[in-house]
């Protein structure tokens, strides 16, 4: 098995967790561009959101349920937060098992075109 992300749910390679059930595990982005740069991932391995069909998609429900979780539990469902899902080349994905990144704890910056 391949995946980074895979050997991390595995305890193979080390993080640091920050919330975990038997569907989902999230994680502090090892290269940080915000206080709070939180993955959460489905422990099931998918590459991205395309490879998860309509009967799977309950799991995006639940990880943002986690979000919302981990977001009061953090304190910046006050102030406001990011989620980012990367897909793909030309969405930037570097980590080929889904990702959502939870960006929060300062003012974040506006996409610009
Ligand atoms: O984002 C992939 C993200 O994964 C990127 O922000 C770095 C993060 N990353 C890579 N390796 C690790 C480990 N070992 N622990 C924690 N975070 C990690 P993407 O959306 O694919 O560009």
């Amino acid at each position: 098995m391949s995946c980074l992300f895979c050997k991390i749910i595995d305890g193979e390679i080390p993080c640091t967790k920050v919330y975990e059930d038997d569907k989902v595990l999230a994680f502090n982005d090892i290269n940080p561009i915000a206080p709070y740069h939180i993955l959460v991932i489905p422990k099931k391995h998918y590459d991205s959101i395309i490879d998860i069909d309509e009967k799977d998609m309950g799991i995006v429900a639940h990880i943002h349920t986690v979000i919302n979780k981990i977001s009061s539990e953090k304190g910046f469902d006050k102030t406001g937060f990011r989620i980012v899902n990367n897909c793909g080349e030309d969405g930037g994905q570097e980590v080929k098992h889904i990702h959502y990144h939870v960006l929060g704890g300062k003012k974040l910056p506006v996409y610009e075109n």
